[in-house]
């Protein structure tokens, strides 16, 4: 028989209306056992007799097997019926069978699993690399259509004709060394999908001679994730139990770590935390965001720190915004009278010496309240920040748009202040960046965060 008989044979086919019809495709060559098909509800089927009895057999679980050579039965169009038995309803299933010379069924041309790659964030069209070009032949030379039946999540992927460039979601190709390839149709995220498994499908025009393929494509990862901190405060308490709050240690010893900050990369990169604000008291493990307090506060002290995250990647990113840590220390009354009589001795010894200073790296925060009117006018100054020392130089430390600060540390309004603008806190919300010259040109740097509260 000719394919355009057996083209006829299956549009005949198409004629019957029945309870489910099902098509299936084996080689001439099958040995017998081969399993054409399962039927599922097992224990209501029958396999009718037909002339092709001696050829086929139904197996307990439902699967239908060759039972003899089928090479004779080759392009002859084989109808198989299958009695569903419900007690008082029974159903038809009709299976059809093609069988076709081994060299006429489409395949693709290799066998191994493929496995190819593209880099997070190519552009729409970029070609799958590692794997060959998708082809499907059979010795009749068909047209052949390609489309992508399964695993294709977000139509993530089409198809690319060699023979011409096109990219569809299916393709037919009619040259006769042509393929496809497989492209991306959109920009791919790995952090939502890292890995795609495609079912790729080759089908010859009267859609009964089939070839499928799997190709598994990894999505290679790009840094295009920063380090986010869990949390844009933490509040560490050392020493006052008669604040409320998780995070109060008690008992502590030198280098026993007071609270720990944490950032998380999406990327799944390494994190390394670093003390933006340098301070006596505490310093951080690089690895693990753990807080060691290294030296004992004499007096009651509050530390605002700043603290930044970067990924362990080149390039690195680092954390979009920095997190903020407070840190609240009150010395125990035991160790407070130690220090106060040390203190004492030393105060005696030392005479001369002025009163020991707590030095920080943070300022306290400063709120100070405005109304509207007083950020009317650009340029004009609304705030005076105020000097510890002569050689204090001040500087906005991230831009802002509302206000901005001279080195001489006044603050003027940059653009009319807008109540309706100014977001559901009211408020201009800015860190200062205090640059201390000391004597010998050492640089000392501090930071104070301001908090302008604006009303009509
Ligand atoms: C029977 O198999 C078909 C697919 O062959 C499936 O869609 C259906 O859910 C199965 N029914 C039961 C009851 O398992
Ligand atoms: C077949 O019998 C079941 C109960 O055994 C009943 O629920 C169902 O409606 C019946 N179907 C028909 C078509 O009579
Ligand atoms: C191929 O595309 C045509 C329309 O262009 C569509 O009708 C057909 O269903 C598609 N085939 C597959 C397998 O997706
Ligand atoms: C601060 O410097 C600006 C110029 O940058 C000047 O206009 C202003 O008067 C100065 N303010 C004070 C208080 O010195
Ligand atoms: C501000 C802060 O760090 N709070 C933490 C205190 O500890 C609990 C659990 O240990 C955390 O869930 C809080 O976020």
């Amino acid at each position: 028989m000719s394919l355009n008989m057996l083209q006829l044979a299956i549009l005949s086919s198409l004629i019957w209306i029945g309870a489910s019809k099902t098509i299936s495709v084996i080689p001439h060559d099958a040995h017998p056992g081969y399993s054409v098909k399962k039927f599922n509800h097992s224990e209501n089927l029958k396999l009718l007799d037909s002339d092709f009895s001696q050829f086929f057999t139904m197996l307990q679980d439902g699967s239908i097997m060759t039972t003899s050579d089928v090479s004779s039965l080759v392009n002859h169009p084989i109808d198989l019926i299958v009695l569903e038995d419900r007690g008082n309803v029974s159903t038809k299933h009709k299976l059809e069978l093609f069988v076709l010379d081994r060299r006429n069924m489409l395949s693709f041309d290799f066998d191994e699993e493929l496995l190819g790659h593209i880099p997070e964030n190519s552009p729409s069209g970029t070609v799958v690399s590692g794997i060959p070009l998708l082809q499907a032949t059979s010795d009749l030379k068909v047209p052949v259509s390609y489309s992508i039946i399964a695993g294709n999540i977000g139509q993530s992927f089409e198809l690319q004709d060699s023979t011409t460039g096109d990219i569809l979601p299916n393709i037919t190709i009619t040259k006769p060394l042509g393929g496809v390839n497989l492209v991306s149709s959109q920009i791919l995220d790995r952090e939502e999908t890292g890995r795609y498994v495609l079912t790729i499908q080759a089908v010859d025009p009267s859609g009964i001679n089939k070839a499928v393929t799997n190709v598994v494509i990894d999505i290679e990862d790009e840094n295009d994730n920063s380090p986010v901190f869990t949390q844009k405060i933490y509040r560490f308490v050392v020493g006052d139990d008669s604040l409320d709050g998780d995070n109060v240690t008690m008992i502590w010893k030198r280098f026993s770590s007071v609270g720990k900050v944490e950032a998380t990369d999406a990327d799944g990169d390494k994190v390394a935390y670093r003390l933006a604000t340098p301070t006596n008291f505490l310093v951080i493990v690089p690895q693990t965001g753990d807080l060691l307090l290294t030296q004992e506060p004499i007096e009651e002290i509050e530390l605002e720190l700043v603290v930044e995250a970067h990924d362990l990647r080149t390039p690195s990113r680092t954390s979009p915004r920095p997190a903020q840590v407070i840190f609240h220390f009150k010395p125990t009354e035991s160790s407070k009278v130690d220090i106060d009589l040390d203190f004492q001795r030393l105060e005696e010894v030392e005479l001369h010496r002025s009163k020991r200073r707590v030095t920080r790296a943070v300022r306290p925060t400063k709120r100070i309240e405005f109304t509207e009117t007083d950020g009317e006018t650009d340029g004009r100054v609304v705030f005076q920040l105020e000097k510890e020392t002569d050689r204090e130089t001040f500087k906005i430390r991230d831009e802002n748009p509302w206000v901005t600060v001279d080195p001489n540390g006044s603050v003027r309004v940059k653009k009319k202040w807008d109540y309706e603008e100014l977001g559901p806190e009211k408020t201009i919300d800015f860190w200062v960046t205090i640059t201390n010259a000391e004597k010998g040109g050492l640089k000392c740097k501090l930071f104070q965060r301001f908090l302008f509260t604006v009303f009509i």
